[in-house]
Parts: structure tokens; sequence; C-alpha cells
């Protein structure tokens, strides 16, 4: 990070819980391929106290090849569909570059689509989003993941994400997609090698600073497996990266961040609660008042981080109105 420490403004940064409906993800590929195992996965994930879970049935890792449509259908469907019946206040995001898939899932009770393109792989896309009213995350993408990593060329990385970024804020905006429904993610991993994942997270203010909610998902990706590894030493196996994934959190929950996407739920909350506590010794959660001290109506957070209003009884359009209100995710600096 540099300069000062900044924290979003209001309430805490989310933890987004990762289902990964396939084969061969990097770290948990195979495991929740059966649908009930996945919506068991789930379900552990929302009472581990995940804000949000993702479902994907594409695995993005470096050399992966795409499923047919079909099969990404069939993977994501059912899983979204029993979530959102076993657990109705659960947020769901669909992570899918497919506009069929985002609508099937939409339908069947996604309320976010996570779009690791941007909009880049499928044209449908952008108007599709705009016209269902949801959420909808723009990820840093080169290319689809088969060879993203002949891509990974930079003379400063940093600006340049930043900027292909915005090129994807802009045309999702003049797609008609809501400016408070779109959250953009530097796309850790994504046709970029370690030394850029690191100067992104040092840097994350910059990808704030395109004056969105940010997501941030480095959770057990392979520059985490060679961090502090002697040169040429294997690098840590997948599953024994949340330590250094929960340390990225707290990093990335400093920067402001909106939320961290990541396997390990639990570990995450405890990392980010260890921030929300020292944050509350330096005098408790922002204030949701105005910079000139008048309340504006937008909502806050309980004394444990919880947005007001999540409780028992909130509506589908309160809820949707505290995780897309534009001053709940608006970050910046104190
Ligand atoms: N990474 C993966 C999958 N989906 N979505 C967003 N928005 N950002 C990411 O960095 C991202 C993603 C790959 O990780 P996984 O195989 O563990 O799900």
């Amino acid at each position: 990070m540099t300069g000062s420490v900044a924290r979003p403004r209001e309430g805490r940064t989310l933890v987004m819980g990762v289902v990964n409906v396939t084969p061969d993800s990097f770290s948990d590929g195979g495991r929740f391929l059966p649908t009930d195992a996945a919506v068991a996965h789930g379900l552990h994930l929302l009472a581990e106290g995940a804000d949000l879970l993702d479902i994907g049935g594409e695995s993005t890792r470096p050399g992966a090849h795409r499923p047919s449509l079909d099969e990404e259908l069939d993977r994501v469907v059912p899983v979204v569909a029993a979530l959102a019946t076993a657990a109705p206040d659960a947020v769901i995001s669909v992570d899918t570059m497919r506009a069929a898939v985002a609508e099937a899932a939409v339908a069947a009770g996604a309320r976010i689509v996570n779009d690791v393109s941007g909009g880049l792989a499928d044209a449908q896309m952008l108007p599709l989003v705009a016209r269902l009213g949801v959420g909808y995350i723009a990820m840093h993408w080169r290319g689809h993941s088969a060879d993203m990593q002949t891509r990974a060329v930079y003379a400063e990385v940093v600006p340049e994400v930043c900027r292909e970024l915005a090129t994807r804020r802009d045309a999702a905006l003049a797609a008609g997609i809501a400016p408070e429904r779109l959250i953009l993610d530097p796309g850790l991993g994504f046709a970029k090698l370690p030394e850029h994942n690191w100067a992104l997270i040092a840097h994350l203010d910059q990808v704030i600073a395109l004056g969105h909610p940010v997501l941030f998902a480095a959770s057990r990706k392979g520059f985490l497996g060679k961090v502090g590894r002697p040169v040429g030493a294997d690098p840590r196996p997948a599953d024994h990266r949340d330590v250094a994934t929960a340390a990225t959190s707290v990093l990335a929950a400093l920067a402001g961040a909106w939320a961290v996407r990541v396997h390990d739920v639990r570990g995450t909350r405890d990392a980010l609660d260890v921030v929300q506590a020292s944050w509350a010794a330096t005098g408790g959660r922002p204030s949701t008042a105005t910079p000139d001290g008048t309340p504006d109506g937008a909502p806050g957070v309980t004394a444990d981080g919880t947005p007001e209003g999540l409780a028992d009884g909130t509506t589908d359009t309160d809820r949707e109105r505290l995780f897309f209100h534009p001053r709940f995710f608006l970050h910046g600096r104190d």
C-alpha cells in the first residue's frame, strides 16, 4: 500500500466463499463436482460466516481448457438453485464468462455475475447484466486460461492493469450497468507473474481509485505457494496456502477492499476480525454520516460488523440496497 492506510467508509470487508463445481480447479478440483457436495460446501461456508458465495463451473487455472456450455450449465445451475432454496438469505454470485450461464443462474437465484473476462469473452454479457439489473464483477483479463500466461507482459503493471480495467468499467457503464452495481477486480494470477501480483497488492489503492468497490482474490494462488520459499524449492501445495492468503486478505482490507474471495472462510473471518478490532480501538466503525455530518440514510453496521438490516425480516429489496448501496461500498482514505 502506498500512502496512508485506508478502510471501507462503512462496515467491514466482506468475505466471498468459493464453491468450485469443477473437476480441475487448482486447489479443490473434483471435490465439489457432485451437486450435493457443492451445496453442502456452500452451506458450510455460510455457516462459517461467508457474506457471499461464488459458484463457478469453469476452472480458470493457467492452462485450463473450457467446458462446453452444457457442461457448465449442468454444473452450476442446480447448485445455485439448491443453495438459493436452502439459504434464501444467501447472496449468490455466479462465476462465469458466458451470458447464457449468467442468465440461467440469475433465474435460479444468483444476484451477482462474476465475469473474470470483464465482458470480453461474450459480447452478450454486458447488455444481459444491464437488463437483469444484478451486480457485476468485472475482472482484469487478457485472454482465456489455455495461454493467458503468455500475455503476462507489462512495462508498468499497475497503471496498465488500471487502464485496461477502466476500459472494462467504461464498457459496463456504457452498456447500462448501474454504477453502484459494478465491482472491479485486478485479476491476480490472470496473465500475471508473481511480481505483477505483488505490485498490484502493494498498490491496490490505485485500483480502488477507479471509483468502484474492489474484489480481491488471491486465495491459494500459485504466487502464495512461492512466497518465503528458497529459489528452486517446491512451492507450498495449494491447501497449505491459507495462512498466506489470510495475510493478503488483511492487506486488502487495510487498503479498503470491498470483499475478498477465499476458499478458507473461517480463517479469513478470523483475520478480518483482527482488522475490525484494531479499527474499533481507534474509534469504532466510521460514521455513516455525510462529510458535513448529517445522516444520509445509508445502511450502517452493527457492533459485530454485520450490515444493519440483514437480520430476519429484511426484504429482498432491502438486502439489495444494503449490498449495493453506493455509500455502503464507497471506499476512501481517512
Ligand atoms: N480467480 C479464480 C476464479 N474466479 N473471480 C474473480 N473475480 N477474481 C479472481 O481472481 C478469480 C475468480 C481462480 O481461482 P479458483 O480456481 O480458486 O476459483
